[in-house]
């Protein structure tokens, strides 16, 4: 597969300043000499590497096509560690098009989605894990989002991991010692040897795994569900927060039906704020659709406003929905003030634990503040903002390093209730692959192809 040499438009599609189609393979010099003649350079072989040369596209008549800059970045000092060619054509559909249909004319081949970054990573350019970091810069939607995919792209993330299954490999080794000469009776030492090891590696991930949270919001913002049942002023709040009048908003019960998602900035974390419709028994088909939606909704998220209306008594449903949202991170917000107290707010707070309510009208704009607040101390409170640089963010390596830590975990215990050390090699063994899995020493092809369908096209 990677013989072939793969082409694709780089830049978005629309009209723009330039647009560029690139090359990859080792005949992408080849097709360019097909198609461009040079000012300076008459012919593709005199074309120093890494520079860009003026000159103009012809098509199969003979006509110019566009006029343009070309670069040949050759083997191994390009992106993908092959031979790059990028066309630097004026931004025109048309132009962009005809530029393209040439190259595969002359042999490319269209790229599929992420292609170019996963030769860079089979040609050992870069790992997995700075792989992923490519599609992360280009969908970051906030400043440490972005921070964060750079330091992983620079290899930070490897950096840590390698580290850590470093630890692992020198157990190991001292394992096998063990085993191999067990006249010099260095069971004991080993055993010391290995617990201190298997704690450090220990901590060295939970400092990883603690990043996650974190790391997620930075990505794709907090995932923030407006809850509660019909006409307690869902809606309202969602239009006030975000200063316009984006939900519909009326007096009558039910008026929401579909899932309104639409992200903010509060004290500079990105908020994924989620309106649902109101949850009740309802036989109404479509609301029943949007109550389903609601649930789905609930399910993934990171954190629930959970709004309940002060001027009226509690009812049933109410009830049922906290009981709902219990093992769910909640901020509980009494809408309505401005018309007085009524509900028993002691029974709400009652069913979650050192949740404060928050008394709010949407209306009079009362305690507005205080609610943006609580949803900013969710993120962070308790936890102080993550040390060090290196943040997980990606769900794959979240899972990959869960699976690391449990088989350590797995090896502490057994080296403590004192098994015979060949057979922690196992948990260790395990250990190892896993985060082999992120930088990809140890991953499969079908998770490789996983990933990179992921990017867009070009890149
Ligand atoms: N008095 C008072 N009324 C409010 C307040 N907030 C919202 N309302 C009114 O409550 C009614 C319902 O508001 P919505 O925002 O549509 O309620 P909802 O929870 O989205 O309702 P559904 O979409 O039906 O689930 C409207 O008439 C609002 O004007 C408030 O703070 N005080
Ligand atoms: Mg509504």
């Amino acid at each position: 597969m990677l013989d072939d040499t793969i082409a694709a438009v780089g830049t978005a599609p629309g009209e723009a300043g330039i647009g560029i189609v690139r090359l990859s393979g080792s005949k992408s010099q080849e097709i360019l000499g097909k198609i461009f003649r040079g000012k300076k350079a008459k012919n593709t072989e005199e074309m120093r590497s890494r520079f860009m040369y003026y000159g103009f596209i012809y098509d199969e008549e003979d006509n110019k096509v566009d006029e343009v800059l070309a670069v040949i970045m050759r083997a191994p000092y390009s992106y993908t560690g092959e031979d790059v060619v990028e066309i630097h054509c004026h931004g025109g559909i048309i132009s962009i098009r005809k530029i393209m249909e040439l190259v595969l004319k002359k042999g490319a081949r269209m790229a599929e989605p992420g292609e170019f970054t996963k030769r860079g990573f089979l040609n050992g350019r870069i790992d997995l894990a700075q792989s992923e970091a490519v599609i992360d810069i280009i969908t970051a939607k906030t400043d440490e989002g972005l921070n964060n995919a750079m330091n992983q792209l620079q290899g930070q993330l490897s950096h840590k991991v390698k580290a850590v299954m470093d630890i692992l490999l020198s157990m190991l080794a001292h394992i096998e010692a063990a085993v191999d000469f067990p006249e010099h009776d260095i069971e004991e030492i080993t055993a010391d040897n290995l617990k201190n090891n298997g704690m450090k590696a220990k901590s060295m991930l939970k400092e990883l795994q603690d990043s996650y949270y974190e790391g997620k919001i930075h990505r794709e913002g907090l995932s923030t569900a407006i809850i509660g049942r019909p006409n307690v002023g869902k809606s309202s709040l969602l239009n006030f927060l975000l200063k316009e009048n984006r939900a519909i908003v009326t007096d009558i019960p039910g008026t929401t039906r579909d899932i309104i998602e639409e992200y903010l900035n509060i004290k500079g974390i990105l908020i994924k704020l989620i309106d649902t419709a109101g949850l009740r028994e309802t036989e109404d088909v479509v609301e029943k659709i949007g109550v389903e939606r609601t649930k789905d909704v609930l399910e993934k998220a990171d954190l629930v406003i959970f709004i309940i209306d002060a001027s009226e008594d509690l009812t049933h449903e109410d009830i049922t929905i906290a009981n709902l949202i219990k093992d769910k991170k909640v901020i509980v917000a009494a809408n309505k003030i401005d018309a007085g107290i009524k509900a028993d707010l002691d029974e709400i707070e009652k069913l979650f634990d050192k949740t404060n309510i928050i008394k709010i009208s949407v209306k009079d704009k009362i305690g507005i503040d205080l609610l943006e607040k609580a949803i900013y101390d969710s993120v962070y409170s308790g936890n102080i903002r993550s040390k060090s640089n290196v943040v997980v963010s990606n769900v794959r390596h979240k899972s990959l390093i869960d699976g690391a830590l449990e088989s350590i975990e797995r090896a502490l215990e057994a080296i403590d209730i004192g098994i015979p050390v060949d057979l922690i090699s196992v948990d260790l063994k395990d250990a190892w692959n896993f985060l082999g899995s992120i930088t990809g020493d140890t991953v499969e092809e079908d998770i490789i192809t996983e990933i990179f369908s992921r990017f867009c096209i070009g890149k």
